[in-house]
């Protein structure tokens, strides 16, 4: 029998909101996986949509709870950070990742700092050379559009062309050395889906699913969370993009019908059986 893994995520608590902590857990653990967490900051609620939010920022926790882990020789098969809460937390996190990460661990860093062409609320012009840092430890990124502009220093636009999505998807990949699977990617009205870059043999895939015509917020937590669990079951790295396109279409078709009153997440409770069933 396969021994359960423990994996680790970091990224903050928006206690209302349906993002971050609150999606990933429940789905990495439906997927059979112990799910350990290192909470960022906690929100009242994500900044998207909301006003007044407040926010705590957990920064000086971090290194206290590295030591404590340390000390108890608490290890991780795999850690996949979202949100971060503060500059100061890259060096943290990247700190995390060498003393309790397992040197085969797998990281996934989702960049999570932008949408629609914009940093979120809070986060400053310098923020994305910093997360850049993060990134050049990953081994996969699962950014989407805006965010892998803005570690390019790339202008963003509305709609790119393949040949300049591909040649981006190689450059991030050269500066970061790693896998990558760019969300957002779409070429026809009805069609919304993945670039997958593979680090071993270069090469370039898509993934495809039919177009839900609403945005919500917490969409590619979500897409993130189904991903890492698809890893960390030992999926490749397509089929874990096709579990993660599956579940996230599902998830977002269950919110379609309460979408006034549901605005600010995704129902994405009614998919957690695609989980369940992961071999
Ligand atoms: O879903 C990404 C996210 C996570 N955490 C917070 C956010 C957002 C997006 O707006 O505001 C606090």
């Amino acid at each position: 029998m396969n021994s359960t893994k423990r994996i680790l995520t970091i990224q903050d608590i928006s206690c209302v909101g349906q993002c971050s902590l609150t999606v990933a857990l429940p789905i990495i653990s439906a997927a059979g996986i112990e799910t350990a967490v290192l909470p960022t900051a906690v929100l009242s609620t994500h900044t998207g949509g909301f006003e007044g939010f407040t926010f705590c920022d957990l920064t000086e926790e971090m290194p206290k709870i590295e030591n404590h882990w340390k000390k108890e020789h608490i290890f991780f098969d795999g850690a996949y950070t979202g949100y971060i809460g503060s500059i100061r937390q890259i060096d943290y996190i990247l700190s995390i990742f060498s003393s309790v990460v397992k040197k085969d661990g797998i990281i996934v860093v989702d960049p999570c700092m932008a949408d629609h062409g914009k940093l979120y609320p809070g986060f400053s012009s310098d923020f994305p050379k910093e997360m850049l840092r993060l990134c050049q430890r990953a081994d996969i990124l699962v950014p989407n559009m805006t965010e892998m502009c803005l570690l390019l220093e790339k202008e963003y636009k509305e709609q790119f062309t393949k040949e300049e999505i591909e040649q981006m998807v190689i450059s991030l990949a050269d500066k970061t050395d790693t896998s990558i699977v760019l969300t957002g990617v779409s070429f026809s009205a009805n069609q919304l889906g993945c670039c997958i870059y593979h680090r071993e043999n270069k090469t370039i895939q898509y993934y495809f699913t039919e177009k839900i015509p609403y945005s919500f917020h917490g969409t590619g937590d979500c897409f993130a969370s189904s991903f890492f669990a698809g890893i960390m079951k030992n999926l490749s790295l397509e089929e874990a993009v096709r579990l993660a396109c599956e579940f996230t279409y599902q998830a977002l078709s269950a919110t379609i019908e309460d979408r006034k009153e549901h605005w600010y997440g995704v129902h994405f409770e009614k998919a957690l059986y695609l989980l369940n069933s992961i071999k």
